[in-house]
């Protein structure tokens, strides 16, 4: 136990002391529990994740349902007899030395990058200095926008879209990077606003120019620039909560049903949802500005990864509210479309039906207050095999394919509600 406890302390030290964690032969397992009390383990592994030493990719949720698991070298043996070697455990070897693929992501470092482009990684940084530079070659469309401001004192900065005051009431919100590790949901997010700027197709020009855009491409400032210094897995916040602990899952700090169901209330648990709802400086002062904009809002579009789905509200019921039927009609064709450049796969369900019961979540707040029409929360690439480390030769792929989808969900929703 000593030992235990000496080694969590050196790792805490050595994150304190900003270094930066290594992944080597760390496995990626995928596995499924087929009996509660197999359930019931993981949970309580996952729910202790800092002691227990796992990393939970995905959420323990029921029989049948399958998790991803990181399994450091040190405790190889102790997940083969505990959980593998099982009866009552199905599994699948994802990846044997995820250091490999985080070495494979293709991150090109800050130093020899000297464009902004979509054939790699960025920093927050880099993306906060594109930010800034559209918005001053676009600066009659573009306006930047200081959505948030993180514990660490980070801007959360975002811009405005408009090519009309015609479209003020017409607003569509995207929001990505809520989870630090999810790094190709800010790169498809700037691809797009990019594709809304520049674009010649007829049907992206439409969409771009038929509504007012807020777009927040890293929602998680702090957290991301963790997951680049320190911590490439890290999803929380960065708010210390515990001697060794640190961060809430901003995906289940919102003030909609917070706490109702898949959040803990365990400050080392990943799904964290911290003390009380908007705990976070960073959720909370985001939702001060979409406070300000929520009444104009007919789309909040939320994009995370991986698993490709999408996924309607709400997280914390698998009842179908509000204006389900339509949302799926729109959305089964929307992955339809989506499919048609790549082939790519999705699924299209509500969140506690489709993934897992989850409270909390900014996409849930925006719909139940302000009756968002069009509410997806996105999971985009891929289904595992890379999962949060998608190589970057598949951003633009990735980007492309979600444009193709919101081309598709805003036309069939202006032929269901035509505006006069
Ligand atoms: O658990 C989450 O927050 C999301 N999955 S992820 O693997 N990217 O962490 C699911 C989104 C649930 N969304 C809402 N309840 N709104
Ligand atoms: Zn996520």
């Amino acid at each position: 136990m000593k030992l235990m406890l000496a080694a969590l302390l050196a790792v805490a030290l050595s994150q304190a002391a900003g270094e930066k964690l290594r992944f080597d032969n760390h496995t990626l397992y995928r596995v499924v529990p087929k009996t509660r009390e197999m359930v019931e383990l993981l949970y309580n592994l996952q729910e202790d994740a800092f002691n227990s030493g796992y990393n939970f990719f995905s959420e323990v949720a029921a029989e049948g349902v399958p998790v991803d698991i990181l399994v450091p070298p040190k405790q190889a043996e102790q997940f083969k007899s505990s959980i593998l070697n099982q009866a009552d455990v199905e599994s699948v070897l994802m990846n044997e030395n995820i250091q490999e693929a985080i070495d494979n992501e293709g991150f090109r470092p800050e130093a020899m990058a000297n464009t902004f482009g979509w054939t790699s990684y960025h920093t927050l940084d880099e993306i906060n200095a594109w930010l800034r530079d559209v918005a001053f070659n676009y600066d009659d469309k573009v306006t930047l926008i200081r959505g948030g401001r993180t514990f660490q004192g980070r801007d959360i900065l975002g811009v405005k879209v408009s090519f009309s005051p015609a479209n003020a009431r017409q607003s569509i919100f995207i929001e990505a990077n809520i989870h630090a590790r999810e790094w190709v949901t800010s790169a498809t997010a700037t691809w797009i606003l990019n594709q809304l700027l520049v674009s010649q197709d007829r049907n992206v020009r439409l969409l771009a120019e038929s509504y007012d855009w807020y777009i927040f491409p890293v929602a998680n400032p702090d957290g991301f620039v963790h997951s680049h210094t320190n911590n490439r897995m890290w999803r929380k916040t960065r708010t210390p909560y515990s001697v060794l602990c640190f961060g809430a899952d901003p995906n289940r700090n919102w003030p909609y049903q917070w706490m109702t169901g898949g959040a803990s209330n365990q400050p080392c648990s990943d799904t964290y949802a911290g003390p009380t709802s908007l705990s976070e400086p960073s959720t909370s002062s985001l939702a001060d500005f979409i406070d300000s904009v929520g009444e104009n809002l007919v789309g909040y579009i939320s994009f995370h990864s991986f698993s490709q789905m999408l996924l309607l509200p709400y997280g914390h019921t698998t009842a179908h509210l509000d204006n389900y039927a339509e949302m799926m009609q729109i959305g089964r064709k929307a992955i339809q479309d989506l499919s048609r450049r790549y082939g790519t796969q999705y699924v299209v369900g509500n969140i506690a039906e489709t993934i897992y019961v989850a409270s909390g979540g900014s996409m849930d707040w925006v719909k139940h207050k302000f009756g968002t029409p069009v509410a997806y929360t996105y999971e985009l690439r891929d289904r595992g095999q890379n999962g949060f480390l998608l190589p970057a030769n598949q951003i633009i792929p990735t980007a492309e394919e979600t444009l193709d989808s919101l081309v598709s969900i805003f036309e069939s929703y202006r032929q269901l509600h035509p505006r006069n």
